[in-house]
């Protein structure tokens, strides 16, 4: 369904007594459907998307109680409270969500005032700082007990297990869409050992679960609109133990890529070593020590791991009919599947760089 036709009628009588002056759809995100809402003040209300996130209570506690403990860390440290995480906003009723009558789930929060997003990297200092913002909201949730977190998508991170999923949909072929993408599905065989290598280190004991994002994307932080300065890391749907590798790599996959995402002329789709370096200069600083040797190593293979993933996701998706990522345009998967399988193949080439810029970083 498009963002256009869903009806937010309901939902916003449950949130506002008098209906609100505007109420139109807002930003590139690919699961959630978000609104802007302006009333008293301004809002993002959010359809979830149960389908992703089949347990919206859940996840609404988890949100609740991360972003408690982010304001916490701020006012602790003399930040600026107010906009140093989501604040979410209770509907009339006094409940943190609203389940319509058709059982969609939707929830608001208020609107960060003086903030912007990105869509791709403005300068390399920009970045870095993204990076230390990244960083530093995996430091502020160290000591976050984990068992309190729900797991809100079971092996989001866990790259085997999202191989599998493609072969699987690649033996369905429920669309008939395999003969165009021979060529995408070899190159996933092709490193299905290397797929392995993160789970593999885990099991040896080398990579440490912490609770980190997961889904660090550039336009999943608000800058300041004047001064640039990140303010703010938002999307928390995915905050759940995982690797500090996939969270710097999920960064670079996004953000140090010549191109967009879904660009198609794929000789644009390289990756910006000076991109690299600014953001693992910037999350280095920001983890502020806390990582192990084993980790700051993987930093590369983390890069490369979540391109590599993300690619098979979206192929996945493609061969599947597009039930999970928002498309835009007939292909539109396939075309994020392309451009990412091409950035692996340029960290392929730079493999040895990244090397030697995260060694002379350490
Ligand atoms: P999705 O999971 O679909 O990516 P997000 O939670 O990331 O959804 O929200 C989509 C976009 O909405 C963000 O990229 C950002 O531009 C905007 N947004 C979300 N929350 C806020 C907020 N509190 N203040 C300002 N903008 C926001
Ligand atoms: C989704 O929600 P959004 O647009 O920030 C996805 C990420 C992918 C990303 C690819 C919950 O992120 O895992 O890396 O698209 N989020 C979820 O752009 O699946
Ligand atoms: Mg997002």
């Amino acid at each position: 369904m498009s963002k256009q036709t869903i009806d937010t009628r309901e939902a916003l009588k449950a949130y506002f007594a008098v209906a609100p002056s505007y109420c139109e759809p807002y930003g590139n995100g690919h699961i959630n459907d978000t609104f802007l809402v302006v009333a008293d003040q301004r809002y993002i209300l959010q359809r979830m998307n149960t389908a992703v996130f089949p347990h919206p209570e859940e996840l609404m506690e988890n949100i609740l109680g991360v972003t408690e403990h982010i304001r916490k860390k701020a006012e602790a440290a003399g930040g600026d409270v107010a906009r140093a995480s989501l604040v979410v906003v209770p509907t009339l009723a006094g409940k943190n969500f609203f389940r319509d009558t058709t059982d969609h789930y939707w929830r608001m929060y208020e609107f960060t005032e003086g903030t912007k997003t990105q869509e791709v990297v403005e300068s390399a200092a920009d970045f870095e700082s993204c990076a230390e913002a990244f960083g530093n909201f995996q430091q502020q949730l160290a000591d976050y007990p984990a068992h309190l977190l729900h797991e809100s998508i079971v092996n989001f991170h866990n790259t085997p297990w999202r191989y599998e999923n493609l072969m699987k949909a690649v033996a369905e072929d429920r669309c008939g869409r395999l003969k165009e993408v021979e060529a995408e599905v070899k190159f996933a065989r092709d490193r299905e050992q290397f797929c392995k290598t993160l789970e593999l280190a885990r099991e040896e004991g080398s990579l440490p679960l912490r609770v980190t994002h997961n889904d660090t994307k550039l336009n999943n932080i608000l800058f300041d609109e004047k001064t640039g300065a990140p303010v703010c890391v938002i999307d928390l749907d995915t905050v759940m133990p995982g690797y500090s590798v996939t969270d710097f790599g999920d960064s670079i996959r996004f953000g140090a890529n010549t191109a967009v995402e879904d660009e198609t002329d794929l000789s644009k789709v390289t990756l910006d070593l000076a991109l690299f370096e600014a953001y693992a200069r910037g999350f280095l600083k920001g983890c502020n020590g806390s990582l192990t040797e084993k980790e700051i190593e993987l930093l590369p293979v983390g890069a490369m791991m979540m391109t590599l993933e993300c690619g098979m996701r979206f192929l996945t998706d493609y061969l599947e009919g597009d039930v999970y990522f928002k498309v835009h345009r007939p292909g539109h998967n396939l075309d994020r599947a392309r451009n990412q399988f091409a950035l692996v193949a340029d960290m392929e080439r730079k493999m040895d760089q990244m090397k030697e810029i995260i060694n002379r970083l350490k």
